[in-house]
């Protein structure tokens, strides 16, 4: 369905298609209904599109490198999700990954592993965030993240990272909190503004001796996130788990997002267009 039109009324949160059929999509976020005054006031003049994200909170996540999404997954999402997690982990549901003990801490694959996790990954109220920042044409990305991990207190395997290498094809990643995350239970940590140093093909940047010396990862901040909560990241951003500091356990879920490459003649295999079209604009002639 080609989604044109996004509005408030009523406090509710509508889609009209180009058809011209309206469907509701859910409460309007409180943030968005206290800032519309009237619809024409979050119009997009060009596109006739209302955006779901402000111009502010755009250039926050540029500036900065991530944002908080204004919304969160519904209880009932949370706990399909988590019951498929540790339905994969308990019976050990190929492809895993297990930790120094044998045990397994995460399964991969959440694509192919079908409903709930496509539900979530390619929502429309996730994508609607995710259009402002990466425009119409949206791919999710199979071959980086698309996975699930508990983390314990014994676990130990968190470091500092950067989910690529280089920024001319840096990707959006989603981080989705499947329990509340504190300071206590290793919530994620990360460096505001590092997306804007040079890329670096360096996979532990704590053991890095430049890194070590600039002092960057002690400017680290933690970002706590309730339960449903969704953090988008510029992928080269530093960030890391935090340490696990309680009896109990830390759930979450990431995965990663791209615009569709426009210069690129052949589909990824490893791209699923979860939004808009594939588009070509190569001058091969
Ligand atoms: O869960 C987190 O806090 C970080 C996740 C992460 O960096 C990853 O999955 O690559």
């Amino acid at each position: 369905m080609a989604e044109s039109l996004y509005y408030i009324e009523s406090s509710r949160y509508w889609i009209q298609s180009s058809s011209l059929r309206r469907r509701e999509f859910g409460p309007a976020p409180d943030w968005l209904g206290a800032r519309v005054s009237s619809n024409a006031s979050r119009r997009n003049v060009q596109s006739n599109k209302i955006m779901p994200l402000t111009s502010d909170q755009v250039r926050f996540f540029q500036h900065c490198g991530y944002l908080k999404l204004p919304e969160r997954l519904s209880p009932d999402e949370v706990m399909g999700l988590r019951e498929a997690i540790l339905d994969g982990i308990n019976h050990e549901m190929e492809p895993v990954v297990r930790d120094r003990t044998g045990r397994v801490v995460r399964i991969s694959a959440l694509w192919n592993r079908g409903d709930p996790f496509r539900a979530a990954m390619a929502s429309t109220g996730l994508l609607n965030y995710l259009d402002p920042l990466l425009g119409p044409n949206i791919e999710l990305i199979l071959n980086r993240h698309n996975h699930a991990t508990l983390r314990v207190a014994e676990e130990g395997s968190n470091y500092f990272h950067r989910d690529v290498i280089q920024w001319t094809r840096t990707i959006l990643t989603v981080i989705f909190y499947l329990e509340e995350t504190t300071v206590e239970n290793g919530c994620t940590l990360i460096v505001p503004g590092t997306h804007f140093l040079p890329g670096m093909d360096v996979p532990d940047l704590g053991k890095d001796e430049r890194i070590r010396r600039m002092g960057i990862l002690e400017q680290s901040v933690p970002v706590p996130m309730p339960a449903g909560g969704m953090l988008a990241i510029n992928s080269l951003l530093m960030h890391s788990a935090g340490e696990n500091r309680t009896p109990g356990t830390r759930m979450s879920m990431t995965a990663g997002y791209h615009s569709v490459d426009e210069l690129s003649r052949i589909p990824n295999p490893a791209h699923v267009l979860v939004r808009g079209e594939r588009i070509y604009r190569g001058n091969d002639g």
